[in-house]
């Protein structure tokens, strides 16, 4: 055992992404609706017409994709999604002696992000797994892959919602800095898919299932091609009831409805959109300030993925005019809303043609409200 070694200088020097095989379409998510809002509104006719029950609005295919940019999603399991009678995925229990299903997609895009920073399980300190949901409260999913992956060290699970993923890049960072890890592994398979009312219009199409991951170690260990410094982390959060799920431990203590709407996500898309894009912009030009950059010095903007007019309006805010799909890539029309790897999808895809001495933001925000950013120079080793 040694005394932790503080290190001056922090990268990320791998990326990973596990996409799952399964793909529903905005059409298949409608068709599916509007049929179990036909058949509800005929079944409920008169109470309806009586005031006494509420309708199930009908979904339209190209409102969905002119509100949000999404066309389509992954999501891990499709059977049930698209089944009148079931609409939500089937996904079957393992014994507690399988891989659990998020460890399985954590432990996918782990060994993808392992290979692209060149290392072994044996370099790795601690397992950060942080997403939207973990499947069960104990043993943590952090402590089963860091088994599933042969790692030592420690392992623990983080909730921040949509901004799981850079909060946990932040202790990551915090942990290398002050010499208590060496490299650490920050996973986020984001299986929203189960907390979906795939029976709300509003909501329906916003989310798919995906699994992230970054390997954060010292400068002086870092040995990948795409190596990138995290010059500092900023984080801010200020409660909000807009965007909410009651769904938790509690839920069987009580007669409430396990299946009601607000066991499962649900928001005010409208204020969420007007409230949490000033508080991004506002959050990346103060980080940036720090650095003495402005904006027009970011060559790429990692941006969480929720909706493409939120991405276009805090970049035109920060930028003053439209910022470029290689500035600030979009990839929520293949994948849709994957909660907290939105902006690690993006980094995944689009972060090895940056040139050393490039900087690049990534920046999440979404419930809590959450804003998470790490600005980050490409090195060149
Ligand atoms: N088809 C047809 N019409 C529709 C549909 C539909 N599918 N949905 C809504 N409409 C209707 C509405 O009912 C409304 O009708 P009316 O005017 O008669 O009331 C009309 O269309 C306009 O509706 P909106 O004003 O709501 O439409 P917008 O243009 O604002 O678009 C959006 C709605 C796309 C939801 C938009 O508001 C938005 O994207 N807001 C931001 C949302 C956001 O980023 N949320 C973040 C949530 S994610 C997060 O933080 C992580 C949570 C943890 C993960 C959870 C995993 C499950």
């Amino acid at each position: 055992m040694q005394l932790p070694q503080p290190s001056q200088h922090v990268v990320i020097s791998g990326v990973g992404l596990w996409t799952p095989e399964h793909i529903v379409t905005n059409e298949e998510l409608v068709q599916v609706l509007n049929d179990y809002a036909d058949q509800h509104n005929a079944e409920y006719a008169t109470e309806i017409d009586a005031g006494q029950r509420s309708a199930v609005a009908r979904s339209d295919a190209a409102f969905i994709e002119k509100a949000s940019g999404i066309k389509q999603r992954h999501v891990y399991v499709k059977d049930g999604i698209l089944d009148v009678n079931c609409m939500r995925p089937r996904i079957p229990e393992r014994a507690d002696e399988a891989l659990s299903h998020q460890a399985e997609m954590a432990v996918n895009a782990a060994q993808r992000a392992l290979a692209a920073a060149h290392k072994q399980p044996t370099d790795i300190d601690a397992v950060i797994v942080s997403c939207a949901y973990t499947q069960r409260a104990y043993p943590a999913i952090a402590i089963e892959v860091q088994q599933a992956l042969g790692i030592t060290g420690f392992g623990f699970d983080m909730l921040v919602a949509c901004s799981a993923a850079t909060f946990a890049q932040h202790r990551a960072y915090e942990m290398i800095k002050a010499g208590t890890a060496r490299a650490v592994l920050v996973i986020n398979p984001e299986l929203t898919s189960p907390q979906v009312n795939y029976r709300d219009r509003d909501s329906h199409f916003i989310f798919g299932d995906v699994a992230t991951a970054v390997v954060l170690e010292r400068a002086d260990t870092a040995n990948a091609p795409h190596v990138y410094e995290v010059l500092s982390t900023q984080a801010k959060t200020q409660f909000s009831n807009t965007i909410r799920s009651n769904f938790g431990y509690l839920s069987r203590t009580n007669d409430a409805d396990p299946f009601a709407p607000d066991k499962l996500f649900h928001q005010e898309g409208r204020t969420v959109f007007k409230e949490v894009c000033p508080m991004a912009a506002e959050h990346i030009a103060q980080h940036l300030a720090l650095h003495e950059l402005n904006a027009t010095d970011v060559r790429r903007w990692w941006l969480h993925q929720a909706n493409i007019n939120m991405n276009l309006l805090i970049a035109r805010k920060l930028l003053g005019r439209d910022a470029s799909a290689e500035e600030a890539p979009i990839v929520l029309d293949r994948y849709a809303n994957c909660a907290s790897a939105g902006s690690i999808i993006a980094f995944s895809l689009h972060h090895e043609d940056l040139a050393p001495g490039d900087v690049g933001v990534i920046c999440s925000f979404g419930a809590g409200y959450s804003i998470g950013s790490l600005v980050v120079r490409k090195v060149n080793l």
